[in-house]
């Protein structure tokens, strides 16, 4: 069986000498023997899970991008937020030949092996989203994403910075954050942003809680905080999901979300930008501030195989440019590491 694929592989991919695809699946030449199809570059992508709305909207971008009109097949995984399905589909990408494999990981440990398969086998990877953390990083091709810790930066100077405006101190400040699943890039990032941030400005941080980066666990895990500490000021999410799960919590304890540092009121900090509630939040003082993350990558990564088809190195490492958006204009800019971010006021249309 396997000799008799073999050979029609072979013969698949010499009937189409001088095609830019490295190679045509034999599944695909069972399913269709029109030429065109044939052309297809194939794509298998492996999505760690649909958590969010980064999450979904990354994954409408690939799959909008990555169709038959523009020359692709893309075969998509979700990985459902284990890696151990997700290592299953680049097995299964291996087997079924595909011309390049993307992997948005899940965590960053624990893929060497993996990866290991895919090179032996002559199969590019391209990583987007979070990173993998692997001893040999000829393993991947490249990665595309963002830069997590600055994204968390940028919001403790922006706190920094309003607190000041208002004549607030920084040791005021009670905080707690809903981190992200443990492990991921994003959490790593956004949490490393705020401890480095807390100890710098002299911020008291109450208690740092995995709330997963959805709506369900950030209400479950504010509850929760708030019943233990009544002092609690502000609440750092590390994305929106969990943002509009703590604001359910603070409204279900009889507390108001709000820019305000005083009794009774708590402020949102949150990341993405994506979800349109939680944009509309920001126009109506619910959340304060948000530090972009932009997921739609899909473009990009055509971008990085087009480059890679031509012969040609893409950057190891392409960190995407994303906005700050906040509730007032008490900070019109805010620097880090002497780089100038303005502030976007959003208002509504
Ligand atoms: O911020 C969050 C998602 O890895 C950047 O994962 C991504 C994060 C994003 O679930 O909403």
């Amino acid at each position: 069986m396997k000799i008799y694929k073999l050979f029609i592989s072979l013969i698949m991919v010499l009937s189409l000498c001088g095609c830019t695809s490295k190679s045509v699946t034999t599944q695909e030449m069972t399913q269709s023997d029109s030429p065109e199809k044939g052309d297809l570059t194939v794509i298998g992508f492996s999505q760690l899970g649909a958590e969010s709305d980064w999450r979904s909207s990354n994954t409408q971008s690939m799959k909008t991008t990555f169709t038959e009109e523009n020359g692709y097949r893309l075969i998509f995984e979700d990985g459902q937020q284990k890696q151990a399905n997700q290592i299953m589909a680049i097995r299964k990408f291996i087997q079924q030949e595909v011309d390049y494999i993307v992997l948005a990981p899940v965590t960053e440990t624990g893929w060497d092996t993996v990866l290991r398969e895919a090179k032996d086998a002559n199969i590019p990877v391209i990583i987007v989203d979070r990173m993998v953390d692997v001893k040999d990083d000829s393993l991947y091709e490249c990665w595309i994403g963002s830069d997590f810790k600055l994204e968390g930066m940028k919001m403790c100077q922006w706190l920094n910075d309003y607190c000041k405006k208002k004549g607030i101190r920084g040791s005021d400040l009670r905080i707690v954050d809903l981190q992200g699943n443990i492990g991921a890039t994003a959490q790593i990032g956004r949490t490393r942003g705020l401890s480095e941030s807390a100890r710098k400005f002299g911020w008291k941080v109450l208690e740092y809680v995995p709330a997963d980066f959805t709506q369900t666990k950030g209400r479950e895990v504010m509850k929760t905080l708030l019943r233990k500490y009544d002092d609690i000021n502000v609440v750092y999410c590390e994305n929106d999901n969990e943002a509009l799960g703590a604001i359910e919590a603070i409204e279900e304890a009889g507390k108001v979300a709000g820019p305000n540092i005083r009794a009774g009121e708590i402020m949102v900090l949150s990341f993405d930008g994506i979800n349109e509630d939680a944009r509309q939040y920001v126009i109506d003082n619910k959340i304060s501030c948000i530090a972009e993350c932009n997921p739609l990558h899909g473009p990009r990564v055509k971008g990085i195989i087009e480059k890679l088809e031509k012969g040609q190195e893409p950057p190891k490492l392409s960190y995407v440019g994303e906005d700050i958006y906040a509730h007032d204009k008490a900070v019109e800019s805010i620097r880090v590491d002497s780089i100038e971010y303005p502030i976007t006021v959003l208002q509504t249309k």
